[in-house]
């Protein structure tokens, strides 16, 4: 098995009231494994058998639609429960506070342009913060796409499909992604990818 689900890195319980136990439970245990489980499948006997994540990623996008759906989706999902945390959502790491200011211009434009780019993604997406050529970019992407096969690296991501938020927020989207950029998101991870990134 090349794709495995790992655990939520902290209880279902503990995102509430911003992300429920109910959703976490369908998000993670159905959904996200439903990518794991159908990725596998897929992958088989394919030209991607022992490649790495990125590289499945990457490599077939564009060529093998339902590898790259479920590959993308795996790969996004392993992050996003790492871009959220209990009690998140606070005070941003110095270096990566910098980084945001030179190249989105303040914090405060930086959310609201990351909470536009979720809230204008028609249908199903990710909203992302990214390194592109060096600078912090705000992206967003449809379906399973990442900046990965836009030629960027993400460093936060959030899922805007409703399966995310429907159960919390029924079709308060715009509500969803204050609360994410507000209270869930774990920045310490985030600047732990922006370091890694490269400038
Ligand atoms: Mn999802």
């Amino acid at each position: 098995m090349t794709f495995t689900l790992p655990a939520l890195p902290y209880a279902y319980d503990a995102l509430g009231p911003y992300m429920s136990k109910e959703t976490l439970e369908f998000h993670h245990d159905k959904h996200h494994q439903a990518y794991v489980t159908n990725g596998n499948n897929l992958l088989k006997g394919t030209e991607f058998e022992g490649k790495s994540l990125e590289e499945i990623v990457t490599g077939s996008f564009g060529k093998n639609a339902g590898l790259f759906n479920n590959a993308g989706q795996h790969y996004n999902h392993l992050h996003f429960w790492h871009w959220m945390k209990p009690n998140g959502g606070g005070a941003i790491p110095g270096a990566l506070e910098k980084a945001i200011i030179a190249d989105l211009g303040s914090v405060d434009q930086m959310k609201t342009d990351f909470m536009q780019a979720g809230v204008t993604q028609f249908g199903s997406g990710w909203a992302w913060l990214a390194v592109k050529a060096g600078k912090i970019v705000v992206m967003k992407t449809a379906n399973g796409e990442s900046p990965l096969v836009h030629g960027a690296t993400p460093i936060l991501g959030c899922d805007v499909w409703e399966h995310s938020y429907y159960i919390d927020y029924r079709n308060r989207r715009p509500d969803y992604m204050k609360a994410f950029v507000d209270s869930l998101v774990n920045w310490e991870y985030v600047a732990e990818l922006y370091a890694k990134a490269g400038k």
